[in-house]
């Protein structure tokens, strides 16, 4: 029996058990990455264990998302983690050089390699045929001292495209129409493996495009193979040398199989407000548009931007739409201002923003009341824009761009004929804003400045025998890390102060939730289907162990939240029979009578509800290593042993 591209790198980067779907294996990672919302957190508990350099092959830290600065708050953070990397051994990407994902692509990302970050849509790095996950930032942080990552052997879900895109539809089209037909929830626990003869239609950004919002279908990544695309674009990039082919064996077995065929799809939106309530434009109809943003991880390559300055070029941007662009990179940015590009995006109207994820995490440019704004971005949850009432669609570099013309949703077909970007022979290269690590014989004398916004970091206690709280908190399904801990211009600056943060915990959904959990102590929280979607922002995690929640019971989790929650010592509960979430009320008074026996020797879990006298199963699926970190209470105690 053969095997597919990601058993091919998972195979040879085992370290722990077998490639049993649903089984734990443990990965030796070749590559991290940070970016600075989650990197603060991350390299104060790098620095906790103690090591004195990374062991990984290269580990990068961006600044990317906290660029907004209007307190001292973010430049402190930035400066923290410079200093860390020139100590550790870590790269370190200036702010301005570019978003994470876009520039790891360009400058370091290598086929067949693994590569995990603490962010969500590091698989990102699919698009070259990297095994790449989004990870806590403990899990990247142990990572970097040369353990292992753990996951759950994924099954494995074969996508096979056939036929070309016809422009101006692309490669968003083509992961919203995914979307549409597996669903926010439709990746957990599979790997997404392109194939086809369709793929050597799309260029290394465009796949990129594909793999970055697997994210959004839960997934724990998507690749595509390593081909001759890949070469080229790598040689563009003068990486030729990093170029590794990959192709699944002929006799790949696969748990599912997807055909799409290219060109079938069409210009397609998400509608407010998740990524999967997918439209066709037609069916949303010509509605009007305030704000069209266009960036962010998904959507802001060479190719992606040259499409839109062709589109604007000549053109005014609608009176009533306000345009703004935010290149993906320092590499995008500069190719465009040297070929004009730029120049017609400025000329149309357009306002350019710096190179960093900006609107796409609610870092300024929140949109007017109700207003509607369509985004090139990945996720258009509730409040992410930094509006409760902002109407986020999700739409292709082409719809944005010509909808911010029209001054409505307009379908780009209506343009006439699309130019056909072609992909340089050569990028522009200039690294000049990536600082290399200092020696290991000057790395000693580096000394690591803080601000004072940056806090320890909360550490849990080993498990108790049984646990006694009151349900501090129900939530409905698909509750997202944005509801769980909001980003946005205002709170993105406390990511490094859990205690300041943890004010904002929830309040998303429920203004007074904070103050109830601290005043009641301890605390469970109810959930639904999927809690935890979205970000692998750990703080989703550590502000509600700060207000001291116990246990999550749910009906099931999001991938890398469940794992952030287990790193913190915070247990993931789900229920064996759905309908009992229907049974528990806030406020109830909850027993989990010999939790810790329980999880150590793997027996049923019994749940009392002391208000209604009822019980019912909880399940706790956990490896071996899972068990002993929740008695440990968190995997900073368990590796410090
Ligand atoms: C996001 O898109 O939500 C973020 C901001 O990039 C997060 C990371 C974070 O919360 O810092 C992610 O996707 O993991
Ligand atoms: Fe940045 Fe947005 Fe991408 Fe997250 S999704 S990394 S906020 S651009």
């Amino acid at each position: 029996m053969g095997y597919g591209i990601a058993e091919k790198i998972i195979k040879k980067h085992l370290t722990y058990g077998e490639m049993v779907k649903g089984k734990e294996i443990g990965l030796k990672i070749d590559q991290t990455l940070t970016q600075d919302a989650t990197g603060t957190m991350a390299y104060l508990q790098f620095e906790a264990m103690g090591v004195s350099r990374v062991k990984t092959e290269r580990s990068v830290a961006y600044i990317d998302h906290n660029t907004l600065q209007t307190g001292f708050e973010n430049a402190d953070d930035h400066r923290f983690i410079s200093c860390i990397a020139k100590k550790h051994g870590i790269w370190f990407s200036r702010p301005g050089n570019g978003i994470c994902h876009q520039v790891h692509l360009e400058r370091f990302g290598q086929p067949g390699k693994t590569l995990i970050g603490s962010d969500s849509h590091t698989p990102t790095a699919g698009g070259i045929g990297m095994l790449a996950m989004g990870a806590g930032g403990l899990d990247v942080a142990v990572a970097m001292g040369g353990g292992a990552y753990y996951i759950t052997m994924p099954k494995i879900i074969k996508i096979n495209l056939s036929g070309k895109l016809v422009p101006p539809v692309s490669a968003k089209d083509v992961i919203l129409h995914i979307l549409k037909a597996l669903s926010v929830k439709g990746g957990v626990g599979k790997i997404i493996e392109y194939a086809g003869e369709g793929i050597q239609t799309l260029s290394v950004p465009e796949r990129a495009t594909i793999t970055n919002m697997g994210a959004e279908l839960g997934a724990t990544t998507s690749i595509f193979p390593s081909d001759e695309v890949t070469y080229e674009f790598l040689k563009a990039q003068g990486r030729e040398d990093d170029y590794l082919r990959i192709f699944p064996d002929n006799d790949a077995v696969y748990d599912e199989h997807i055909e799409i065929n290219l060109e079938k799809v069409e210009p397609i939106a998400a509608c407010p407000h998740s990524p999967d309530n997918v439209k066709t434009l037609s069916e949303i109809g010509d509605i009007k548009v305030d704000q069209v943003c266009i960036g962010s991880c998904t959507n802001s390559s060479y190719r992606d931007l040259m499409t839109v300055a062709h589109i604007l070029k000549g053109r005014t941007v609608h009176p009533d739409v306000s345009l703004s662009i935010a290149p993906g990179s320092k590499q995008v940015f500069n190719m465009l201002a040297k070929n004009g590009a730029l120049s017609d995006c400025i000329d149309a109207g357009a306002r350019i923003l710096e190179s960093a994820c900006g609107p796409c995490i609610g870092m300024g440019q929140s949109p007017n009341s109700g207003g509607v704004s369509l985004r090139t971005f990945n996720r258009n949850f509730e409040g992410r824009s930094g509006t409760k009432d902002g109407q986020i669609y999700l739409v292709s570099p082409e719809t944005a761009a010509i909808s911010a013309l029209a001054g409505k949703l307009t379908d780009p077909r209506e343009f006439g004929n699309m130019p056909i970007i072609k992909q340089p022979s050569a990028y522009l290269i200039n690294d000049n804003m990536i600082t290399p690590p200092s020696d290991e014989s000057e790395a000693a004398a580096v000394e690591i400045l803080r601000g004072p916004n940056i806090k320890p970091f909360p550490v849990n206690l080993p498990l108790n025998e049984d646990i006694k709280a009151n349900v501090v908190l129900k939530v409905g399904d698909n509750i997202t890390t944005d509801h769980i801990m909001p980003a946005g211009a205002k709170i993105l600056p406390l990511r490094s102060n859990i205690p300041a943060i943890s004010e904002y915990c929830f309040t998303a959904c429920d203004p007074d939730f904070p103050k109830r959990a601290k005043e009641a102590k301890f605390g469970f929280i109810i959930g639904g289907v999927n809690y935890g979607q979205g970000s692998s922002r750990e703080h989703a995690a550590l502000a509600p162990l700060y207000l001291g929640i116990k246990a999550i019971i749910c009906t099931s989790f999001a991938r890398i939240h469940r794992q952030n929650l287990i790193n913190s010592g915070i247990i993931p509960l789900e229920f064996k029979n759905p309908e009992n979430y229907n049974e528990i009320r806030q406020g109830d008074l909850l027993e989990l009578n010999n939790i810790k026996d329980a999880i150590k020797n793997d027996k049923p879990i019994m749940l009392s509800n002391l208000k209604t006298g009822k019980t019912c199963e909880l399940l706790c699926d956990l490896s071996e290593r899972g068990r002993k970190i929740l008695l440990a209470g968190g995997l900073l105690n368990y590796t410090k042993g």
